[in-house]
């Protein structure tokens, strides 16, 4: 079985573990700024620093980040980058329940999680958070480090860039763009382009801040 570190031991973290350990993973443990003990059975390593130790001891185990994020914030990425840089390999993770289609590429560190569905032609970049339930039609493009919360759904050859947040239940229209750095509300609708980083919501979406 692959050995795998979880980055951060909060609420995200217990999804991740549940789809690690469906796909086969032994997880080594978690790393978090605090001892959260025991979280559903997975055991606190210590703080970020201990992960050299770690991959000195091992060093064929992976790394997966287990924060999450409901905004634009580049604390996943970053991390992932440095966690990289000591010489972490972030597999993709696909839970065995959610359905990739054909001709879909996903990057390292992108969690797919339970229920999802990715159609065909679609490029998903690194360090995403594709949640619980999301619809991800085809042609579909997205940046790294974007988190779809659960019940999104992406018509086709939608394009979302680095860093956004698309909130839970909210429906992104086909074809449309929405550039890096914005925030979609909860169960907001998205029916025409977005070209100015910001935070947006409502039906149809009007920038809020
Ligand atoms: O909405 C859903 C389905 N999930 C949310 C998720 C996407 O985001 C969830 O409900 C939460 O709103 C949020 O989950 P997350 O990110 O797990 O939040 P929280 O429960 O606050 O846990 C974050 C953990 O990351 C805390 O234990 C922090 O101490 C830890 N942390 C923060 N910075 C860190 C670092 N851990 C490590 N190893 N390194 C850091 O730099």
């Amino acid at each position: 079985m692959d050995k795998i570190v979880i980055i951060g031991g909060g609420g995200h973290a217990k999804v991740v573990i549940s789809v690690l350990r469906k796909s086969g993973y032994d997880i080594a443990g978690y790393t978090d700024r605090e001892n959260r003990g025991m979280i559903l059975g997975v055991q606190y390593l210590g703080d970020d620093g201990i992960l050299k130790e770690i991959l000195t001891n091992n060093s064929k185990c992976s790394a997966i980040i287990g924060i999450g994020k409901i905004d634009t914030s580049e604390l996943r990425i970053g991390l992932q980058r440095s966690v990289g840089e000591l010489g972490f390999n972030f597999p993709v993770i696909v839970s065995p329940h959610a359905v990739v289609n054909e001709e879909v590429s996903l990057g390292d560190g992108t969690v797919v999680f339970d229920g999802v569905v990715v159609n065909s032609g679609t490029e998903i970049g690194r360090a995403c958070i594709i949640n619980t339930h999301s619809t991800v039609e085809h042609d579909c493009q997205i940046g790294d480090n974007v988190h779809l919360a659960p019940g999104v759904t992406l018509s086709g050859g939608v394009t979302i860039g680095n860093n956004c947040f698309i909130g839970t239940g909210a429906n992104i229209i086909q074809c449309i763009t929405i550039c890096e750095n914005c925030s979609i509300g909860a169960g907001s609708t998205v029916v025409s382009d977005i070209t100015i980083p910001g935070i947006y919501a409502g039906n149809p979406v009007k920038r809020i801040k």
